[in-house]
């Protein structure tokens, strides 16, 4: 193995790309028509063009990644996480090209894409499941018959979903079938699969799960388990190893578990094997498996001191599991914040753009992932990640106030980000005395102290320097640049301030249109999917006027002022960028 092609963008390509530079081995990045400014293309040896920005035309495209992968005369592929991480048609494809696929057999990760198949191999190695069926409802009556055996709320869950979406919580036998007919009904839509199974409702359970290393020939090391339990709408927010109050027999018997569960699926590399854990009576039950390197495995890295990436690759290339790798014990605590691009004081809104000032923490105990540089814009076609703030400390204490440090040392320019969030969370005062759940973000933090950041921009002149002008050519789909280094700092261009409450916003846009009139502008470039409204209609004050969508999401643009639609000046499909007049509402 000698050249490594990594099918992926931002943060983790740049980690793997890194990896596959310490190991001596060729790096080949692969770029979107909105990454040919990235930093992932830049820290590669190699960068190949594989498409326009939308996914399914690049970085899900199986046939122009592999058909790169061989003109580049790589011999092997990292697919990082998302994207065609847990594709199986997509490991096979690589396999069939007659390279290497750094990750599981395609039958190990098409068996845990099923989540009922899942659970099957779980029990088979005889792993703590929670309650619940091994084959997919056939009916209502199978939910019905379950509650009343195990009691209410249950669970209703997709077998092809996963990440929270298409679960339902259901309370009562009255609404068994409704909420089955909407399962079967989202669960079809988003993954092409209707099948529904059904477990046991726990309750404000903690997200504890397993790092495992599989060599594909029976051996299966345990490196430490991970809390995931902060997270908001199924998004991870924070994430530490090793997980804290896990009492030390329990942290045995899920280590155990999962690599149980890893030999039974004949699995082979990096895995994680997730479980809800109850602090209460000390239970913890197999959820599902994540068949690739996931977003918070630097936690595992720091505590365990492995680099599960290098780890990765030596187990592709047929090198096993180093030796010392069975005997490791978790050294001091980490925590990770990702740093999102989105404004936690406007409901987590992604907010795409362009970055105008970057300036990273340093200093002991100090990680930081980044998928991103000052003068790169952050595409609205992809996730919001822009890096991820990983810190290690002798103790829990330790790492939290190190976080607490580096958040402030972290300047970002130009877009709003989760960092205000991250200082609130780690002063929760549940956060800090340990006691962590999947409800405490959602259900018990305050967050009402966070603003909307639409400030961020213009205070970039500080640190924005000059980034490097680049040239770039392509020569037949490959990519070779030229860096033009600029003598002057070239001025960040100045923008207007936004007021800070949402108050002084909601005026400062009535106002902008002159007396009785409101212009609705755009908050963010995107793409209008719905325009609601029609000329000379009358709306309400907080009518909808156009749905926006940006970066995955639905934005709801609506009126500030009850009046007449005049100026409608957008059309479905139509793309946006920030602050364009959408139409004017004028009071009657
Ligand atoms: C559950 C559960 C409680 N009981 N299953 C949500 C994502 C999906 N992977 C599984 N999820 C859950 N399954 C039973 N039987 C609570 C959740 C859950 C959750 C799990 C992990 C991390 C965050 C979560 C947030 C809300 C709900």
């Amino acid at each position: 193995m000698e050249k490594v092609l990594v099918a992926n963008r931002g943060e983790i390509a740049v980690r793997v790309l890194r990896a596959c530079r310490e190991l001596g081995l060729v790096a080949v990045a692969v770029y979107s028509d909105a990454d040919r400014d990235a930093l992932h293309v830049e820290v590669a040896d190699e960068g190949w063009h594989i498409g326009e920005a939308a996914p399914a035309k690049s970085y899900l495209n199986i046939d122009a990644i592999v058909a790169v992968a061989k003109r580049a005369r790589a011999d092997a592929v990292h697919p990082g996480y998302g994207f065609l991480a847990e594709n199986a048609d997509f490991a096979q494809a690589v396999m069939d090209a007659g390279l290497r696929w750094v990750g599981p057999k395609p039958a190990a990760i098409a068996a845990m894409g099923d989540k009922v198949a899942a659970r099957r191999v779980a029990e088979q190695a005889k792993a703590p499941l929670v309650p619940g069926t091994v084959e997919p409802l056939a009916g209502p009556e199978g939910a019905v018959a379950f509650g009343e055996r195990h009691g209410y709320p249950l669970a209703l869950k997709a077998a092809f979903g996963g990440g929270g979406r298409g679960m339902k919580v259901v309370g009562s036998a009255e609404e068994v079938a409704a909420a089955l007919e909407s399962a079967q009904r989202e669960s079809k839509a988003a993954f092409g699969r209707a099948e529904i199974y059904v477990e046991r409702y726990l309750d404000a359970p903690r997200h504890v799960e397993a790092q495992i290393l599989a060599d594909g020939r029976g051996e299966v090391v345990f490196l430490g388990e991970r809390d995931c339990s902060l997270q908001r709408r199924h998004q991870k927010l924070v994430e530490e190893a090793p997980a804290p109050g896990l009492p030390e027999e329990i942290r045995t018997a899920l280590g155990k578990a999962a690599c149980d569960i890893a030999r039974a699926a004949d699995y082979e590399n990096a895995g994680t094997i997730e479980f809800l854990y109850e602090p209460r009576g000390q239970k913890f039950y197999f959820l599902e498996m994540n068949t690739r390197l996931q977003v918070e495995h630097p936690v595992t890295e720091l505590t365990a001191g492995v680099d599960l990436v290098h780890a990765q690759l030596r187990v592709a290339a047929g090198e096993g599991i180093p030796a010392h790798y069975d005997a490791l014990a978790a050294r001091g605590h980490a925590i990770e914040a990702r740093i999102n691009a989105e404004d936690p004081g406007m409901g987590f809104m992604p907010a795409p753009g362009p970055i105008t000032g970057w300036r990273e923490p340093s200093g002991p105990g100090v990680r930081v992932d980044a998928g991103v540089r000052a003068g790169f814009t952050v595409p609205q076609a992809y996730d919001s990640l822009l890096a991820k703030l990983i810190v290690w400390g002798e103790d829990r204490e330790q790492a939290r106030r190190r976080m607490l440090r580096a958040l402030d040392e972290f300047g970002i320019e130009g877009v709003p980000t989760t960092i205000p969030f991250h200082r609130l969370a780690m002063e929760d005062p549940s956060f800090v005395a340990g006691d962590v759940s999947t409800i405490l973000v959602e259900q018990r933090m305050d967050l009402s102290s966070l603003e909307p950041q639409a400030a961020a921009a213009g205070e970039g002149d500080r640190v924005a320097k000059a980034p490097p002008r680049r040239l770039v050519v392509e020569l037949e789909g490959k990519r070779f640049d030229v860096t033009l280094f600029p003598q002057e700092p070239v001025k960040v261009p100045e923008r207007v301030r936004t007021p800070r409450s949402p108050k002084a916003l909601e005026r400062a846009r009535a106002e902008s249109g002159g007396p009785g009139k409101e212009i609705v502008k755009t908050p963010m470039q995107g793409t209008i999917v719905k325009v609601l409204v029609a000329e000379g209609d009358t709306v309400k004050a907080g009518q909808t006027i156009v749905v926006l969508e940006a970066m995955k999401m639905e934005n709801h643009v609506s009126a500030h002022q009850a009046g007449t639609v005049s100026g409608l000046s957008v059309s479905e499909g139509q793309s946006v960028p920030t602050g364009a007049t959408i139409a004017t509402i004028e009071a009657m």
